[in-house]
């Protein structure tokens, strides 16, 4: 019996890291279990075959979701640190898309920043600029940064130190790029091993585990599609919009909710400028989109 930490998942295949640091294969005991990417899990070895059997899954500190396309709540991964969101100049970026994974970071309890890739791209710099500035005012770590020509990499590297961190965003905004930078060479051997046991069987990654060399871990997840992850219920939005935590208790109402109520320290924030007034629509928009899932109109 041995502890280890799930590093990569296919499916029901997953590649896994033992205590002593060595990586094995190992496919799951029953059909309850689910580990995910960053599981704490117990796996023996099986004497028949070269796979090892994941036999439990330890208690999570946290986990990202979001909904499938059924309307499910899907686990991308768990304990994690950190979560870094990529936009970009192409795909044009959709800072509400941003805002949602904020929000959801905030929810899990933990420190996100904001990544704005490929400046080298002709694109309004100085509009991104000024999207990043609005961030950090909010708490955020906020770099601009390009996987092509390695500009600002040194200080995407910097958040990343001693976290274990979870890389979102957009398809195409690059951020296997950005890894494959933080990387050097070592992306290539990683999945090479991984696939190699695999025969052309499950070679679909649904989500990867890398070290970095300056200390830390990131997840990539080839698969994800654009929409970020779903939220429980409208106050639980308030809470993910960290500008806005310290002002609500200045509210009329304990309960506000931001939107219409008199007296609302957020409301007034926002109009006198001290809380930027697009990350209010992105409140308001996440608001709707809430209440409509749960009154089941979506
Ligand atoms: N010009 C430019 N292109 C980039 C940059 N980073 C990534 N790309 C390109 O953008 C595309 C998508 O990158 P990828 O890393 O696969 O994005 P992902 O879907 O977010 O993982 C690829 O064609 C990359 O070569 C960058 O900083 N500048
Ligand atoms: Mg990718
Ligand atoms: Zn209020």
């Amino acid at each position: 019996m041995n502890r280890a930490t799930v590093i990569a998942t296919y499916s029901r295949r997953m590649r896994v890291r033992l205590d002593d640091g060595s990586e094995v294969d190992a496919r799951i005991k029953g059909k309850r279990l689910k580990p995910v990417c960053g599981d704490d899990v117990i796996a023996v070895p099986l004497s028949e075959e070269d796979d090892w059997l994941i036999t439990a899954v330890e208690e999570r500190r946290n986990e990202l979701t979001r909904p499938n396309t059924r309307g499910k709540v899907e686990i991308l991964a768990a304990n994690l640190d950190y979560l870094l969101v990529v936009a970009a100049a192409e795909p044009a970026a959709d800072w509400f898309i941003v805002d949602r994974y904020l929000c959801a970071a905030e929810l899990m309890k933990i420190d996100a920043g904001v990544v704005f890739n490929k400046i080298d791209v002709n694109a309004d710099a100085a509009a991104a600029a000024a999207e990043l500035d609005t961030y950090r005012r909010a708490g955020y770590d906020a770099v601009a940064c390009s996987a092509l020509s390695g500009d600002g990499i040194d200080e995407v590297r910097r958040l990343l130190v001693g976290h274990r961190s979870i890389i979102v965003g957009q398809s195409g905004v690059g951020k296997s790029s950005i890894i494959n930078c933080l990387l050097g060479g070592d992306l290539q051997k990683t999945s090479a091993v991984s696939d190699k046991s695999r025969e052309g069987r499950h070679t679909t990654v649904n989500s990867i585990m890398l070290s970095l060399p300056g200390g830390g871990e990131i997840i990539d997840s080839p698969g994800v599609r654009d929409y970020a992850p779903a939220l429980e219920s409208a106050v639980a939005a308030a809470q993910g919009f960290r500008e806005f935590r310290e002002q609500a208790r200045h509210c009329r109402f304990a309960n506000c909710r931001h939107l219409r109520e008199p007296g609302c320290a957020v409301k007034d924030k926002v109009e006198h400028g001290g809380i930027s007034a697009r990350r209010y629509e992105s409140y308001k928009r996440i608001v709707n989109l809430t209440e409509q899932l749960t009154e089941g109109r979506y």
